[in-house]
């Protein structure tokens, strides 16, 4: 350790234990890690502080343009060891924690994940964040502080099992309460014309939303920009009247109702649509960030016409697309601006992220509930969808018909630029969901490839990895993901290969501890680790996964001396409580892991592992140590994915499909580094149309059809045979997702993959090229097309 460092380790150290005493109120002597991870979250968060402010002041000198990102769904995981690398501080709080006698590690891992969010589109939004904070662009993160994550998934005898979530029963150390900073939100209620023929709208229920800043500190603290998340409360917190009556508990329900509208955050992604509180979530905090969207602006300028100058929103997929209507309420019911103008002025505001094109996945609200809920939006709505019909005759999508609101449309029609995530995606948008409005507005569509956050992708959960590349370029790349690519230039050097591959195995060892300590399996780290870990969805087909581990098992019975690949699959990913067969598909690998990992002739070549409740920080264990990865989607099914950029970034090969993002990182890695296979788009399209094409493919491989027939027979439930025939039948039968269709193909791609990993040297080779290769894939660059496409926003020059 250099002078300095020592230093500030010594200053660190300070930091600690005054808060441990001063925030905390504990002694050393009787200190819980637990406080002892308080008190130094709270001595770095101090150090995030002065950046917070000093971002502040220059963007409101600056008169800037700020971006407001609106989210139901921020998945931050952990921010602890995330802040200090971002600050530059992991080496001296390691030091300071270590002087203190305890484990640095332990203290990290104390921490709970913040899991507010499904999957994908959560984790892109605090990914953006993190990347709006690094390049200085003055922007808020906008959404709902859950007390309720994410569920948490165990499972019993192979089945899931849901718990609540419970991350703020601890203290969370990185927010500061608002108190101050209250919205009173309306629902329900009728609509009056006033004597100025205004409209007013009389709700007949109220909520407060109360404030709560999380501080996103960028790389190396150059700027810092805020989360702000909602809670709810009641306006009246205690009924005295029935308090006094002695109806104690009727006295407390209106605290209850209202705090009901931040409590879980949906567990769902595509299934559980048109629920009523889910609407209510989705007003509260759209509503609530309008506000102070406008309270912000007022306070800084006074015509409300330059807004389209000043502010950026942009919608997190349909479901705070309320915020259209809602800023036409605002600027023409309570502002009195002239329709038209007020509906100009929020066209140019607006913008909106899609994120899928599933049928399912698009919400449409019923007209009734819309009307009760909310009944002055829908009278706006339908106003909306009527002045763009008589722009546009000749239209066929309407906002509202068949009795729902179609959020997609309307948020398309309310929206500046409305953008995919993947350049195929955005390409399917044009011909699929949007095509009639595309024809319309042939320039709103534009792409915006997602990305990921090197820091926390790469720098900090790699760190092995990491200066490796920072010993071979510089660190230069950490800021500047396009630096990568010189890392290239030295793959040439054997000694530098091998300590990728040493880094790599070290990560497998690392991750095969953890395994057999926590969950008793040992896993062997010089098998090659297959890893799929994402939400569970018949689209993205982790039933075609374990078909083949199957299929591969028989193979390897019947004939065990072939010189197989060992291999270890590994499974991570939660299913929503209400998707049956999403359950029934974890069941079935937890069963055949079960079968498999018992059997002495093939578990040395195949073992199979689910990893129970994936989130952030089991992500940030596996993806380092991971040689393939599994993105194995039916084609025009995954908007993006950006796991398969973590894992391309990390070094681990793609066995996938021509999907989402897929495709542009097969560009950019190169084909022969990526293990393509499986029907196009286009071809699953035209596959559909063959009424047997299941029955056609089983029939085509008998591989596929002797592995149907062993699960379909009880091979992995004894004495309930039928435990897995939902599966066989949908396979056999419908196979919308076409995984029977796939089978063969990815077979074939997943033996070339077997021989191309006994090639060990040339394999770290091509791993490295992935790593080398990937640098387009930060979300840096995502957020600089945003800026630039999309927001008009520029950077602000760095406070100090
Ligand atoms: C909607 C209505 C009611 C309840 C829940 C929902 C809901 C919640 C979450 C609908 C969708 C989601 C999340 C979708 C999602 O994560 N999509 C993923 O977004 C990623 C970021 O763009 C993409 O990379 C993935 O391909 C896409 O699946």
């Amino acid at each position: 350790m250099t002078f300095q460092d020592a230093r500030g380790a010594e200053r660190m150290q300070d930091a600690i234990l005054r808060h441990l005493g001063y925030t905390i109120g504990k002694d050393a002597s009787h200190a819980t890690l637990h406080d002892w991870r308080l008190a130094l979250s709270y001595a770095v968060r101090d150090r995030i502080v002065d950046s917070w402010f000093a971002s502040t002041r220059a963007a409101y000198e600056a008169g800037a343009k700020r971006v407001y990102y609106l989210s139901m769904e921020f998945l931050i995981g952990r921010l602890l060891g995330d802040a200090l690398v971002n600050l530059r501080a992991d080496a001296e709080a390691k030091a300071a924690i270590e002087g203190l006698g305890l484990s640095f590690d332990a203290v990290l891992h104390d921490e709970p994940d913040a899991a507010l969010g499904n999957g994908g589109l959560g984790r892109l939004a605090a990914c953006f964040l993190e990347s709006l904070s690094t390049l200085a662009c003055p922007a808020m993160g906008y959404g709902i502080r859950y007390e309720h994550g994410l569920f948490r998934q165990s499972f019993e005898q192979g089945r899931q099992v849901e718990d609540p979530e419970t991350w703020l029963q601890q203290r969370h150390a990185w927010e500061f309460e608002r108190p101050e900073t209250l919205y009173r939100i309306g629902f329900g209620g009728h609509v009056t014309e006033g004597d100025d023929g205004r409209m007013v709208w009389t709700p007949s229920e109220a909520v407060l939303a109360e404030a709560y800043d999380t501080p996103v500190v960028g790389w190396q603290a150059g700027w810092t920009n805020t989360l702000r998340l909602w809670g709810a409360r009641a306006v009246d917190p205690l009924d005295l009247h029935r308090f006094n009556h002695g109806d104690y508990v009727g006295a407390a329900a209106p605290e209850m109702l209202a705090r009901s509208i931040s409590r879980v955050l949906y567990p769902d992604d595509t299934t559980e649509a048109g629920k009523e509180l889910r609407l209510k979530q989705e007003y509260f905090f759209t509503a609530a960030s309008l506000h102070d969207i406008l309270r912000r602006f007022d306070s800084e300028h006074s015509d409300i016409t330059a807004l389209p100058d000043k502010v950026a929103i942009q919608l997190n997929d349909t479901h705070p697309a309320i915020a259209g209507p809602e800023l036409l309420r605002l600027l023409h019911d309570e502002r009195g601006l002239p329709f038209e103008q007020a509906l100009d002025i929020a066209r140019r505001v607006l913008n909106y992220t899609n994120h899928t094109l599933l049928p399912e996945a698009l919400e449409k609200w019923p007209v009734d509930l819309m009307s009760r809920l909310l009944p002055r939006h829908m009278m706006l709505i339908e106003r909306i969808d009527a002045d763009h019909a008589a722009a546009y005759p000749a239209r066929e999508t309407h906002a509202v018909s068949d009795g729902h609101v179609n959020m997609g449309a309307l948020s398309f029609i309310m929206a500046n630029r409305v953008n995919g995530v993947s350049a195929l995606h955005t390409g399917l948008m044009k011909q699929t969901v949007f095509e009639d409005l595309h024809a319309l507005h042939p320039n709103r569509i534009v792409n915006q490839t997602n990305g990921v956050t090197p820091r926390r992708w790469l720098h900090a959960c790699n760190p092995r990895l990491s200066s490796i590349i920072t010993g071979a370029i510089g660190e230069g790349w950490v800021g500047d993901l396009d630096q990568l690519a010189g890392f290239e230039a030295h793959l040439g050097d054997a000694g530098l290969l091998d300590a990728v591959a040493a880094a790599k195995r070290a990560n497998k060892v690392a991750l095969s501890n953890w395994v057999s300590e926590t969950h008793g399996v040992s896993l062997d780290p010089d098998a090659m680790f297959d890893v799929q870990i994402k939400r569970i969805h018949e689209y993205k087909r982790q039933h075609l996964n374990i078909l083949e581990a199957v299929a591969l098992w028989q193979a390897i019975r019947a004939n065990p001396e072939a010189g197989w690949t060992p291999r270890v699959k590994i499974f991570g990913g939660k299913a929503a409580p209400g998707y049956v067969f999403a359950k029934k598909i974890i069941h079935l690998i937890n069963d055949v892991a079960a079968v498999l990992n018992a059997d002495p002739v093939t578990s040395p070549f195949l073992k199979v592992v689910f990893l129970p409740n994936y989130n952030v920080t089991l992500a940030e264990r596996l993806i380092p140590a991971s040689d393939l990865s599994e993105q194995i989607s039916t084609a025009g099914k995954e908007a993006s994915g950006t796991g398969n950029m973590k894992f391309a970034l990390n070094g681990a090969l793609t066995v996938g499909t021509l999907d989402g993002a897929n495709v542009e990182i097969r560009d950019h890695v190169g084909p022969e580094n990526f293990f393509l296979f499986g029907m196009t788009a286009e071809e699953v399209m035209a596959r559909r149309a063959i009424p047997d094409h299941a029955a056609q493919a089983i029939a085509a491989d008998p591989r596929l059809a002797a592995a149907l027939d062993a699960i379909h027979d009880g091979a992995f439930s004894t004495g309930e045979p039928d435990r897995f025939h939902d599966i066989t039948g949908n396979l056999r039968g419908p196979d919308y997702f076409l995984v029977c269709s796939d089978f063969t193909d990815y077979w074939r791609a997943q033996r070339e993959v077997d021989a191309a990993y006994r090639d060990t040297a040339d394999w770290t080779r091509r791993a490295a090229l992935n790593t080398a290769r990937s640098g387009w894939f930060s979300s840096d660059r995502t957020i600089r097309g945003y800026m630039a496409d999309i927001w008009g926003a520029s950077p602000v020059a760095r406070p100090g």
